[in-house]
């Protein structure tokens, strides 16, 4: 089914221009619809949906129709602008948030946030700590916002034992016999396994809250106003789900505390960089303050290192079972993306009093 076909599905005015690729995520195929109106040029997002990851497409659009529109009555609410601060699904002419097409592929349309950008690496620090802000107070809205309506789209996401389990099995397996390329790799995965389950236990025995997170806090999940560099809107509500908020702070630091792009194919450039996690700790508590618990104040940075670690281990398996998972543009990308978790990982390990340190000190 070529775009056209596609987009006539939803209420969209004006005439359709063109549709071309877009972004640089890895699940979803995202591209960039223009379309000719009175008032210029308008475009949207137009999204497939990785339907054989998210096998229950309905329960995912409801999870993302219904927390748009709570969030955007909260911005109203506060004089913000709702088409701007929030993502905005398009319906289908016939009301629902996604359009499924007769070979059983699934799409979604937002709203294209203007004059604004995801970034892959962190070019300013204050980025960094707009984001911070921003996904701080996404959680914050979630906390506000009933969780029990939401359905759980993917269970075990960040269960990093559950993660590690799964990379021994596809190790045992090496079903395309790659191990071989990668046993320092592999090593230093099962050289971690006395971390692996840290924060799973706090969650299970309830020594740390589940909150309902974003868990895909990487920070071209965040659109950053070009004109003033203040975050926009958080984006990428795919994974909206019960979790650890250490989890979420992990995630962005893994993804933003590194000077080279995540697949980067030079790994002695990769170093974890303290003065942005510093910057990222200032923005997450500025917006936590007493709301967050001791327990995970203190597992911030263990949060850090076992996301980064989960992240790497997920590479690492991708790879072992044939590329099946995150999406590649050329051979060996998993690999690269591994040892750039890993070498995070390192660093991290290395400073982590440091980042102890400056936790307290917020
Ligand atoms: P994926 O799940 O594949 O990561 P995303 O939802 O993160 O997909 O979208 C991919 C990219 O598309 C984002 O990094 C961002 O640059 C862009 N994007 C997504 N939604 C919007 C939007 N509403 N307005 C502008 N750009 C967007
Ligand atoms: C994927 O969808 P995207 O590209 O924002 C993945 C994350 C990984 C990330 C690594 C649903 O995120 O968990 O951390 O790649 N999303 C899913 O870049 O698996
Ligand atoms: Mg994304």
């Amino acid at each position: 089914m070529n775009f056209y076909d596609i987009l006539k599905n939803f209420q969209i005015d004006g005439e359709f221009v063109s549709c071309e690729p877009y972004g640089s995520g890895l699940i979803n195929r995202t591209y960039v619809a223009v379309y000719k109106t009175a008032k210029g040029q308008v475009r949207y997002i137009l999204q497939k949906i990785n339907s054989k990851l998210f096998t229950n497409v309905d329960g995912l659009m409801n999870n993302i129709k219904l927390v748009t529109e709570f969030n955007r009555g909260e911005i109203a609410k506060r004089g913000g602008d709702p088409l701007r601060e929030s993502l905005t699904l398009v319906y289908t002419h016939d009301g629902k948030a996604y359009y499924k097409t007769s070979d059983d592929e699934y799409y979604r349309v937002y709203v294209f946030i203007e004059q604004a950008k995801g970034y892959d690496v962190v070019e300013k620090p204050e980025h960094f700590y707009e984001s911070a802000v921003a996904f701080g107070k996404f959680a914050q809205l979630l906390d506000r916002f009933d969780s029990s309506q939401l359905f759980e789209v993917l269970p075990d996401f960040h269960n990093t034992v559950k993660r590690f389990e799964n990379f021994k099995k596809s190790l045992q397996a090496d079903k395309l016999n790659r191990a071989k390329d990668v046993k320092a790799e592999i090593d230093f995965a099962l050289s971690q396994e006395k971390y692996v389950s840290t924060i799973v236990d706090l969650l299970n025995s309830k020594k740390m809250p589940w909150r309902v997170t974003h868990n895909d806090t990487k920070l071209n999940n965040v659109l950053i106003d070009t004109n003033t560099d203040k975050a926009v809107c958080v984006i990428d509500l795919d994974t909206m789900m019960p979790g650890s908020i250490c989890y979420d702070f992990g995630d962005s630091i893994r993804f933003g505390c590194n000077p080279c792009l995540e697949d980067t194919p030079e790994t002695e450039k990769v170093i974890f960089s303290m003065p942005l996690f510093e910057e990222y700790a200032r923005g997450y508590l500025s917006v936590f303050g007493d709301t967050i618990t001791k327990v995970e104040k203190a597992h911030l940075p263990m949060g850090a290192i076992l996301m980064t670690y989960e992240c790497g281990i997920r590479f690492l398996t991708d790879y072992l079972d044939g590329d099946v998972y995150f999406r590649l543009k050329r051979e060996g990308q998993n690999v690269d993306r591994t040892r750039t978790q890993f070498k995070l990982v390192k660093d991290m390990h290395a400073g982590y009093d440091k980042m102890c340190n400056i936790i307290d000190k917020y």
